[in-house]
């Protein structure tokens, strides 16, 4: 074989080299220790001194120019070789946005937004913010709200009680009632304050109703405060949250931490008054309770009931969302169905 066949066929066979494994073969069948440049160096011994220098010089050229291509191709194969590993070990970040489309930013659930709306609300009419706990023991649940142990209107709260201390002595709250307790117990006076939060109940979850929901209570302690002043707090609330063209009233109710009590209702915006399954066919939503406060709530705080007198109120929080957004079914807002809550 002729260096020329050589070259030729060592230049197609490493053009033809499909990966570096296949190269490292071609390079060592011509250039190796084994290799046919090699045996032709070897050869070299037999001719004249003269030839030897000229041949010499022609195959070191040659071995240059074969071990170039060798790199060139090596620096291709490697290259392809890198990018194929890149791609077999490549983590995808990116399966969300392929399968369900571009990535959509959430946003705050409808609930904790109508908190936010209703609390702005009554910052606006110069109430505080505050919080209480959601565990709570029977005497801010019940007892310092004028409900001694065994009292009947306890019936009203379905409770959960907690496996904690004596039996049904801690429970989750079933209002937000006992944050009134906690703020008077607090010693502030006067009060103008606002309390929403979570509450629990065993109530079988309906178009009205969930087992946990949330309420924003109202207490305003002051000198001189009377059922004027809350029906008066309620009106201005309504026409603020709902507009001036959905209608309240107040009807005569119990509850034994208030003396007068009311219910407050609105038209039903599911069927503008006319009765529908989400009012019971009745035309009138009752959005919560309230009054004045009782003086044996007075006399449990220890506040002075000759001294200073106020109103509560409690609101379903998920009622006035469920009104505000004509929302047929409260549990809708619970089952996170995305398309659903997206609306908001
Ligand atoms: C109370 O809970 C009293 N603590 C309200 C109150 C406060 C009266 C201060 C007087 C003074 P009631 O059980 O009616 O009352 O609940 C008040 C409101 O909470 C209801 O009108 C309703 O809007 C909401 N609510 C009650 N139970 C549920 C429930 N299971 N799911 C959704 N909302 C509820």
């Amino acid at each position: 074989m002729t260096l020329e066949d050589l070259e030729r066929r060592t230049v197609a066979a490493v053009a033809a080299a499909t990966g570096t494994a296949a190269l490292d073969e071609v390079e060592a069948s011509a250039l190796g220790k084994r290799g046919e440049l090699t045996r032709a160096h070897r050869d070299l011994g037999q001719l004249e001194p003269e030839e030897r220098r000229t041949a010499g010089k022609v195959l070191h050229e040659l071995r240059l120019r074969l071990e170039a291509a060798v790199a060139a191709r090596r620096a291709e194969l490697d290259a392809v070789e890198r990018r194929a590993t890149l791609a077999a070990e490549r983590l995808d970040l990116t399966e969300v946005g392929e399968v369900a489309g571009p990535i959509r930013a959430g946003h705050l659930h409808l609930v904790t937004q109508t908190q936010r709306e209703l609390e702005d609300v009554f910052v606006g009419m110069g109430f505080t913010v505050a919080e209480g706990p959601e565990a709570e023991t029977d005497w801010y649940n019940f007892e310092a709200l004028n409900m001694p142990p065994a009292h009947p209107a306890r019936g009203m709260w379905d409770t959960f009680y907690l496996e904690l201390g004596e039996p049904e002595t801690v429970l989750l709250r079933a209002h937000t009632s006992p944050v009134q307790i906690h703020l008077l117990e607090q010693g502030q006076r006067p009060v103008h304050a606002v309390m929403p939060g979570r509450c629990y109940r065993r109530d079988t979850p309906d178009a009205r109703h969930l087992a946990v929901f949330h309420q924003i209570e109202g207490l305003v302690v002051d000198r001189g405060i009377t059922f004027g002043d809350l029906a008066g707090t309620i009106e201005t609330f309504t026409n603020a949250y709902f507009g001036a063209d959905i209608h309240s009233r107040l009807r005569p109710a119990y509850f034994p931490f208030t003396e007068p009590s009311a219910e407050f209702e609105i038209t039903c915006t599911i069927c503008r008054g006319e009765g529908c399954r989400t009012c019971s066919g009745t035309g009138w939503i009752e959005l919560g309770g309230c009054g004045m406060v009782d003086p044996a709530v007075f006399d449990a705080v220890g506040v002075d009931a000759a001294v200073w007198s106020g109103f509560a109120f409690g609101f379903g929080i998920d009622r006035c969302a469920q009104m505000r957004h004509g929302i047929a079914d409260l549990r809708a807002l619970v089952e996170n169905d995305v398309r659903f809550l997206g609306q908001f």
